[in-house]
């Protein structure tokens, strides 16, 4: 880095916040309370009054119409898009041009094609400045395990067992929404703890339980086949009615390594035993460190001028996880295992 290039780093990076729906609210408190080096300078909404609110609550911060204003605003340092996911590609992009680095929610994009447009625009401006908010990889216990794989200290990994489950869905949580919106979380799981690609799906639908909304699969079981030859099962359930559960268990030859385990039960049946502390009503609580940890290490990264933190998710990885939960999806009707298409990295 050039000496003009240092001094045009910030100091404190103000924050545009676009979307202040569930996960935006979450990320203004967030950045306001616990992150140090940011604030939030410039907030958006479709809906302005819920937008103002918020800002009112936030020392010099102001409200602006549309995306595309916070974007450009001399105010904004760096972009946390938390809008509906439609529109996640246009605003990535619109982010990329302004040179402004930004952090996506998940997803990058709503297809594997609009994801591979935002990876091509971030080549084409020769710097780096996605991030994609896959938060597990700021989980402490995801990170250790990630470096007991790197270390080889589990030996030769063949497989890896993934639990996902949520105490309820919002109505309308279709089959696809258990791809897309929470098996994508073990999908980038996957390509974080083994570095390398998922080549095919299969689906495996149970009988339904019996609150999986009309038509809905729940529970369903993904089976994931990478390069090398290894089968990672994410076995979900998101209508358990009891609580937040996400477990990882790896089986090397040196040692099978669980997490997960720290704050939920073995046994979630309803008679008497317990073991463990309670279970998290939803995702929030569950990875609140991981998120503080996510946007901590963002800022620090705009702050020091790489713009992405060493553990994100970057643009590839986005374009990844739309890759692979297209291919899943297809998998939900197609019998045996679905081919993973992935075009060469630009
Ligand atoms: C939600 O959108 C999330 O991202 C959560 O992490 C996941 O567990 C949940 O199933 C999704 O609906």
């Amino acid at each position: 880095m050039n000496q003009n290039q240092q001094q045009d780093l910030p100091r404190e990076v103000r924050v545009g916040v676009i979307g202040v729906g569930q996960m935006g609210a979450d990320h203004v408190a967030r950045i306001s309370a616990r992150i140090k080096g940011a604030r939030v300078s410039v907030v958006t909404d479709y809906f302005q009054d819920k937008a103002q609110e918020l800002a009112d609550s936030v020392p010099g911060c102001r409200v602006v119409a549309t995306a595309e204003e916070l974007i450009a605003a001399e105010d904004v340092d760096a972009v946390l898009i938390a809008s509906p996911g439609k529109f996640h590609k246009d605003q990535a992009i619109a982010c990329i041009e302004a040179r402004k680095p930004v952090l996506c929610e998940k997803p990058l994009a709503m297809n594997p094609q609009d994801a591979y447009a935002v990876v091509e625009a971030e080549k084409a401006s020769g710097g780096r400045y996605v991030s994609v908010g896959f938060m597990r990889r700021f989980d402490a216990e995801y990170a250790e395990l990630k470096d007991a794989i790197d270390s080889g200290e589990l030996g030769q990994i063949s497989v890896i067992n993934c639990k996902h489950r949520n105490a309820t869905t919002l109505p309308g949580f279709v089959d696809s929404m258990m791809v897309y919106d929470s098996a994508v979380h073990e999908i980038d799981a996957i390509h974080y703890f083994l570095d390398e690609q998922i080549t095919e799906v299969q689906a495996v639908l149970p009988l339904p339980g019996p609150r999986a909304d009309e038509g809905q699969h729940d529970p369903m079981l993904l089976l994931f086949r990478t390069e090398s030859g290894r089968i990672v099962t994410d076995e979900l359930y998101v209508n358990t009615d009891s609580g937040y559960e996400v477990r990882t268990e790896v089986l090397g030859s040196e040692g099978i390594s669980t997490i997960g385990m720290g704050i939920t039960r073995v046994t979630t049946q309803k008679a008497g035993g317990s073991w463990g502390g309670a279970i998290p009503v939803d995702f929030r609580p569950r990875f609140v460190a991981a998120y503080d940890a996510e946007v901590q290490a963002w800022v620090a990264a705009v702050l020091d001028g790489s713009n992405v933190a060493e553990r994100s998710a970057t643009a590839w990885d986005g374009y990844l996880a739309a890759a692979t939960c297209e291919a899943a999806e297809t998998a939900l009707t197609t019998p045996g295992f679905v081919p993973v298409s992935v075009q060469p990295r630009p």
